[in-house]
């Protein structure tokens, strides 16, 4: 959340009652890492915990995302897009995201958990399309005005895996259309894995890498401790 903004209106209004914020958790990753899958396994076990969970994802999220996403994935007049209307595109549908549901949702005290945010931009557009981190980072500040995740959980996976495990699911899905990022080549995806590491270096203590490789159950038992020491930190 923008905190600095909150808490600014918090003192200009002298009041002392406390707020109700909730928390902000990304998920990120290549493709074939099982992030829907852990998405949704974590957002059980905060339902059960008594959470109320709001689900999201980027490109999308809102009626306006939405056919932003169908522009950038499917739609015919998205072929030959431009590197740079895809930046702009993908940070359109964030900042409206922001705005008309993550922001009122942490208002709330709700878990927001989205599929993909900001970093996915760093990584896709900064480094697979080579656009470079200087470039899209100012865009990524303007389109999110200070609201970054308090967590975000990178699912990584060697790129021959995460391959391998887009192959297979374009072969069970034979019939789905392949979207303009499904064919792009392998130094493509090396160079977005190499900017996901990257980017996870240099926030350490928002980012927490884990190992995709892992099995279902073992990956979801360590994503549900680093979202507990967010939820419930331990009292200093
Ligand atoms: P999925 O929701 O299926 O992950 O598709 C979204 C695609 O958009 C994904 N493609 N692949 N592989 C990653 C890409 N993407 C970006 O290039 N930049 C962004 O900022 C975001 C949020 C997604």
């Amino acid at each position: 959340m923008n905190r600095s903004r909150t808490s600014e209106c918090t003192q200009m209004l002298g009041t002392h009652t406390s707020r109700i914020v909730g928390r902000f958790i990304s998920f990120e990753g290549t493709e074939g890492g099982g992030k829907s899958t852990q998405i949704a396994l974590l957002a059980d076990r905060l339902r059960a915990a008594g959470h109320v969970v709001r689900l999201l994802r980027e490109p999308g999220g809102t009626p306006l995302g939405e056919e932003i996403r169908h522009t950038l994935k499917h739609s015919p007049a998205g072929r030959g897009m431009s590197s740079e209307a895809e930046l702009l595109l993908m940070n359109a549908s964030r900042s409206q995201l922001v705005r008309e549901v993550i922001r009122p949702s942490l208002a709330a005290g709700e878990v927001v958990l989205c599929d993909r945010f900001a970093d996915s931009t760093i990584a896709y557009q900064g480094f697979g399309r080579q656009m470079g981190w200087q470039t899209v980072k100012p865009i990524i500040d303007f389109a999110v005005d200070g609201t970054w995740p308090d967590l975000t959980l990178l699912l990584s996976l060697p790129v021959e895996i995460s391959e391998l495990r887009r192959r297979q699911r374009a072969a069970q899905a034979s019939t789905a259309p392949q979207d303009r990022f499904e064919g792009l080549d392998r130094e493509f995806f090396c160079r977005v894995e190499q900017g996901f590491a990257e980017i996870a270096k240099s926030s350490p203590s928002r980012i927490k890498t884990v190992d995709a490789t892992q099995s279902v159950e073992a990956v979801a038992d360590q994503i549900w401790s680093l979202c507990k020491q967010l939820l419930n930190p331990p009292r200093s």
